[in-house]
């Protein structure tokens, strides 16, 4: 029976998105506002722009085929207004980004059977921070939620996420460190099961020996899951550091290439003047982007949502539109 939907009914508020975003839009997104502010529309404002996007971290790509519309609308249009442009431009960059949501697939919870979460990405990232968010998110709808620590790679990790399953008073499954996650996972999915767990999230290791070596247990734990559930896990959530500029988009290359990745969060967009990582990413990998991380408390979670994420890099909270 079908219990409940994801992207339903919005639970983060937007005020939450125009936060994260507040670096990026007092930075290089106030210039690129101010840089409309003319009487006209001339050359030096594609060439400015362009140089503003790429700063903004919207890569080289994604920033020259902006510009490229944006001087075809004015063109085709005979706008003259640069007020008139800044709206063209807002309105591309929303259709940029709906190229990351229009994948995304309905999801659907039944009882009886938990959603699997498998949470991937590299060391650093903000996974498991992002879990006990996502735990809370889940939490939120009437969910209950389990956490497998299947990163045993590092006693910090499993501690890590003992303490935040207390916090958000969410089971933890977890086994010493150096087990085999294969295992942890086993355990977790027939816990989930025997507690009628709505959602269970499983957190995986950022770095092992070497690359292949994390693919590879990445498949394995997909296999363990599939044991129980045929379909889990129904979604594999890749981190990414907002951070980390262009490298994030490069990390997130190389894992969808041996996992299938259904969704993407943006962590720490909180901590960086460069939110237009987004923006490559929805262009280069199209899988849909559904959450972003705001901050490090566990509440600071908000939904993805185009037209919020392109108002708030313009306007301020409570301005604009
Ligand atoms: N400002 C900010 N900090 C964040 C956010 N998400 C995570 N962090 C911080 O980033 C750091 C790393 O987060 P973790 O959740 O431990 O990252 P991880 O990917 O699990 O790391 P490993 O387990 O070492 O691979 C911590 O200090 C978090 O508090 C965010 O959205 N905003
Ligand atoms: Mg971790």
């Amino acid at each position: 029976m079908v219990l409940n939907r994801l992207f339903r009914r919005r639970s983060a508020p937007d005020v939450q998105l125009e936060q994260g975003l507040e670096k990026t839009r007092r930075s290089v997104f106030s210039e690129i506002t101010r840089l409309f502010d003319r009487s006209a529309i001339d050359e030096e404002l594609y060439v400015d722009l362009e140089m503003l996007l790429i700063q903004a971290d919207l890569g080289w790509d994604v920033s020259q085929q902006l510009v490229a519309e944006l001087r075809a609308r004015v063109t085709r249009d005979r706008l003259r207004d640069p007020a008139d442009a800044r709206e063209v431009l807002r309105t591309e960059m929303v259709k940029l980004l709906e190229l990351a949501t229009r994948n995304r697939k309905v999801k659907i919870l039944q009882r009886g059977v938990p959603f699997v979460i498998m949470v991937a990405g590299v060391n650093g990232v903000g996974k498991t921070t992002s879990i006990a968010k996502l735990a809370a998110y889940h939490q939120r709808f009437g969910r209950s939620v389990m956490l497998a620590a299947g990163d045993t790679f590092r006693a910090a990790a499993i501690d890590q996420l003992a303490v935040w399953g207390d916090r958000i008073n969410a089971p933890v499954i977890a086994h010493r460190q150096g087990a085999d996650p294969g295992a942890v996972v086993f355990d977790a999915m027939q816990a989930a099961h025997n507690r009628n767990v709505d959602v269970l999230i499983v957190d995986t290791a950022g770095r092992l020996h070497n690359k292949a070596n994390l693919m590879f247990e990445l498949t394995k734990i997909r296999k363990v899951m599939q044991r129980h559930v045929s379909e889990a896990p129904q979604e594999v959530l890749l981190v990414i550091d907002a951070t980390s500029g262009q490298n994030g988009l490069i990390q997130a290359k190389e894992f969808a290439k041996s996992v299938e990745i259904t969704d993407i969060m943006i962590a720490k967009l909180d901590s960086t003047s460069k939110g237009g990582i987004a923006f490559s990413v929805a262009k280069e990998l199209g899988t849909p982007i559904s959450y972003v991380g705001t901050g490090e408390k566990v509440t600071d979670l908000a939904e993805f949502r185009p037209d919020t994420y392109v108002d708030s890099l313009f306007f301020g909270v409570g301005e604009g539109l």
